[in-house]
């Protein structure tokens, strides 16, 4: 079961104990496939087509809690593709999301540290492999990026997408 971020944290709570069952594997999370009449849009854009990417950018995580480059910027409607590398010893992940969203998601995240979560802004990425996310960013604005492991985001595992 995936979890989204629009979803309202009332919700989301309500359904942890589900979701604490339904284990999304991260091999399967890099290893998305891209169905158009999926897609659905969000406030900060939607799943993008990797047939039609117009930029790439390359994302590493590191245990000392920080992804470089920790500031990206991309023109509204760009789909851009994350490689996002994971350069340490535990397990990073690169979740997208608006500034609000990353947080109640962190939120829960600690109160369910055990909470599996798959989908199409989050890449789970295994010490010393890649991952991927492809995102069209839809709407202007500034957004977040960051690794919901828990204590990660407290400790400054965020970054932002600046769209113009
Ligand atoms: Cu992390």
């Amino acid at each position: 079961m995936n979890i989204k971020f629009a979803f309202p944290i009332a919700a989301a709570l309500a359904l942890s104990s589900t979701l604490a069952l339904a284990h999304g594997d991260e091999e399967h999370a890099v290893a998305r496939k891209y169905e158009a009449s999926k897609v659905e849009p969000t406030d900060f854009g939607q799943e993008g087509n990797p047939g039609k990417v117009t930029k790439t950018v390359k994302v590493d995580m590191t245990d000392n809690m920080r992804f470089t480059p920790a500031a990206v910027k991309v023109r509204r409607g760009d789909t851009v593709k994350f490689v996002v590398h994971n350069d340490g010893k535990v397990l990073h992940e690169m979740v997208l999301g608006t500034r609000q969203a990353i947080q109640a998601h962190a939120a829960l995240m600690k109160k369910f540290p055990e909470m599996e979560h798959a989908d199409s802004n989050m890449a789970h990425v295994k010490p010393g492999r890649s991952g991927e996310i492809v995102w069209q960013f839809t709407k202007a604005g500034e957004f977040q990026f960051a690794c919901l492991q828990p204590g990660h985001y407290e400790a400054g595992m965020v970054g932002k997408v600046v769209v113009k």
